[in-house]
C-alpha cells in the first residue's frame, strides 16, 4: 500500500472542489474526493438520482472539476456503458485525442444501486461493459428524507422502519462477485490509502469493475458531523464492514480487515451501533441478530479463501 506521505506527494489535485452542498461530514464527499483524486480528471460522471445531483450544485458553482451528468435513477450502468462507447468510438476516429484514457465512472447511492439500479447494474456487468461502477452507501435514502433502502442494516430506524428494519442489509458486492467481472472491492471513507490505491488499480483494468463504499451520513445515521470518519473505523474494526477485493475471482481481505479474521480481534458491535442514533431501539434481541449475521459473514469469508 501507498504511505500516506506518498499519497498526498501524488494526489495533490483537487477535483471535487470544497465550498459544495453537502452536509457537514458527509461520507459521501470524502468518498468522491479520494475516488477523483485516484481516477483524475480524464473521468467522466454518471450521477443517478441521490445527494449527489444536490452536491455537485448548480452552474456556475459547481464543485466537480470533471465532467458530469445526473442521470434517472435506473440507467446510470446504461448511461455510463453509453459514455465508454462514444469513448471508444471517438478514439477509433481521432487517436490523437486520447479518448480511450477517459473512464466511465458511476457514483450512486445505496438505493439507486441496491434496489432501483441493479438490473441495469446486471446487465452492463453479464456484458462485462468497461465502465467502473461505484456504490457509496450511507444505508438508506437519504436526499428524500431517510427511507429503508435493501442496503439499511437490520435494525436500523429510519422514517419507513420507524421501529427497526426488520430484514438484513443485501449483499451487493457478492452479488456482483457473482458476475465473474475483472474487479470487485469494498471500501471505506476511514481508510483513505485503501480507496485511493482501489480506485488507482480499478482504473487501469479493463471490463466491469464495482466498488462499494461505506459513506456514513451525519443526519440520518443520527451522530455529530465531527465523528464521520470514526465512525466508519467502528464499522470495521467490530467487523460490521469487511474490507476486501476480488481480482479475476481472487479474493483478498485487505490490510483493516485482515487481523479481524480471529474474532477476538473484532470490537463488540455495541461499540459501533451506540454511536448512532438509528439504532436507539435496538433491541438486544436484533442485536444478538445481527451479531450472529456478522459473524457467519466472516465465517462464510474465512471458507472461501480457504478453499480458493
Ligand atoms: C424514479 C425516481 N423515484 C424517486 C426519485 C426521488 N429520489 C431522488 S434522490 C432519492 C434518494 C436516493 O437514495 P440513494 O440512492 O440511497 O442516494 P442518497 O440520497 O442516499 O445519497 C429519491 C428517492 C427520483 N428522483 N426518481
Ligand atoms: S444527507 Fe447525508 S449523504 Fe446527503 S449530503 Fe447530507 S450527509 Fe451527505
Ligand atoms: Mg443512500
Amino acid at each position: 500500500m501507498v504511505s500516506l506521505k506518498q499519497a498526498l506527494e501524488e494526489a495533490t489535485e483537487e477535483y471535487f472542489l470544497p465550498g459544495n452542498s453537502c452536509c457537514a461530514g458527509c461520507g459521501l464527499e470524502i468518498a468522491l474526493r479520494w475516488a477523483m483524486k485516484a481516477l483524475g480528471p480524464k473521468t467522466a460522471l454518471v450521477a443517478p438520482a441521490s445527494c449527489l445531483n444536490v452536491v455537485v450544485g448548480l452552474w456556475p458553482k459547481t464543485a466537480p472539476e470533471f465532467p458530469f451528468i445526473n442521470m434517472a435513477f435506473a440507467a446510470g450502468a446504461a448511461a455510463a456503458t453509453g459514455f465508454d462507447a462514444a469513448f471508444k468510438a471517438k478514439a477509433f476516429r481521432f487517436p490523437e485525442g486520447k479518448w480511450d484514457e477517459m473512464t466511465a465512472l458511476v457514483f450512486a447511492g445505496d438505493g439507486g444501486t441496491t434496489d432501483i439500479g441493479i438490473q441495469g447494474l446486471s446487465g452492463a456487468a453479464e456484458r462485462n461493459s468497461d465502465i467502473l461502477y461505484v456504490c457509496y452507501d450511507n444505508e438508506a435514502y437519504m436526499n428524500t428524507g431517510i427511507q429503508r433502502s435493501s442496503s439499511t442494516p437490520h435494525g436500523a430506524k429510519t422514517t419507513t422502519t420507524p421501529f427497526g428494519k426488520q430484514r438484513y442489509k443485501k449483499d451487493v458486492p457478492r452479488i456482483m462477485e457473482a458476475h465473474d467481472i475483472p474487479y470487485v472491492a469494498t471500501c471505506s471513507i476511514s481508510e483513505p490509502l485503501d480507496l485511493y490505491e482501489k480506485f488507482k488499480k480499478a482504473k487501469n483494468i479493463k471490463g466491469c469493475r464495482y466498488i462499494h463504499i461505506l459513506a456514513p451520513c451525519p443526519p440520518g445515521w443520527g451522530f455529530p458531523a465531527e465523528d464521520t470518519v470514526e465512525i466508519a473505523r467502528l464499522a470495521v474494526k467490530s467487523g460490521f464492514w469487511i474490507l476486501y477485493e476480488v481480482e479475476n475471482g481472487k479474493k483478498t481481505l485487505s490490510k483493516a480487515s485482515k487481523r479481524l479474521l480471529d474474532p477476538e480481534k473484532r470490537l463488540p458491535l455495541m461499540d459501533y451501533v451506540q454511536t448512532q442514533k438509528r439504532f436507539s431501539t435496538l433491541s438486544e434481541k436484533a442485536l444478538i441478530e445481527l451479531q450472529d449475521r456478522i459473524d457467519k459473514q466472516w465465517r462464510t469469508l474465512e471458507n472461501e479463501l480457504r478453499c480458493q
